[in-house]
């Protein structure tokens, strides 16, 4: 049976099979978790990005970790937060969803997912986690481990809290 868990840290440190990013749209690297990554795994990464010539909102990338105990890097774009009636809750479902796909196909079992779009980009917390930990539980069959790593305290206590009622 799969394990969701909720760690809390530094996503780059972890050792799973991929780590996703929260990137933007140009997938050359950024501030927040893309900056953390692009810093981690070094210079190659960039160079990589530069030959995926972008990424729509919703969609998803795969590069290589380089550096990172993680063997794979799939960077997703979230949706900036403009009110909710833009499409934003199906937006981040799809960034979930799409990174699990592209998982799938490169023999991912263990993959970490940062709380994508809750950051510079604005989106709710507790309805961004409740986005994420549905989809979490959309794909939980067929990965050994999903990891939402999560930055601070408030976020490790609202996933706490969600994954809790979830299983009452
Ligand atoms: N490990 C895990 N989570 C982290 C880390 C880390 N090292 N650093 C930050 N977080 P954000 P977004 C958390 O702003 O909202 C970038 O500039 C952070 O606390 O990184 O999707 C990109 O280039 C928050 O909970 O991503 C884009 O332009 C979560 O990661 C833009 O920001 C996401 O915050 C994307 O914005």
């Amino acid at each position: 049976m799969t394990m969701i868990r909720i760690v809390r840290g530094d996503i780059t440190t972890l050792e799973v099979d991929a780590i996703v990013n929260a990137a933007n749209n140009a997938l050359l690297g950024g501030g927040g978790v893309d900056g953390a990554i692009h810093r981690a795994a070094g210079a190659e990464l960039l160079a990589f990005n530069r030959s995926l010539g972008g990424c729509p909102t919703g969609e998803a990338r795969l590069s290589p970790g380089f550096k990172l105990p993680a063997k794979w890097i799939i960077h997703t774009v979230g949706p900036v937060w403009h009110g909710g009636e833009q499409g934003e809750a199906q937006l981040l479902a799809s960034c979930y969803r799409n990174s699990f796909k592209l998982a799938l196909e490169h023999d991912v079992s263990s993959i970490a997912f940062p709380s994508i779009s809750t950051g510079v980009y604005g989106f709710p917390k507790e309805q961004a986690a409740d986005i994420a930990l549905a989809v979490m539980r959309e794909y939980e069959s067929r990965f050994e481990t999903i990891i939402a790593c999560v930055f601070s305290e408030q976020d490790e206590a609202l996933y706490l809290q969600k994954m809790k009622v979830s299983n009452d």
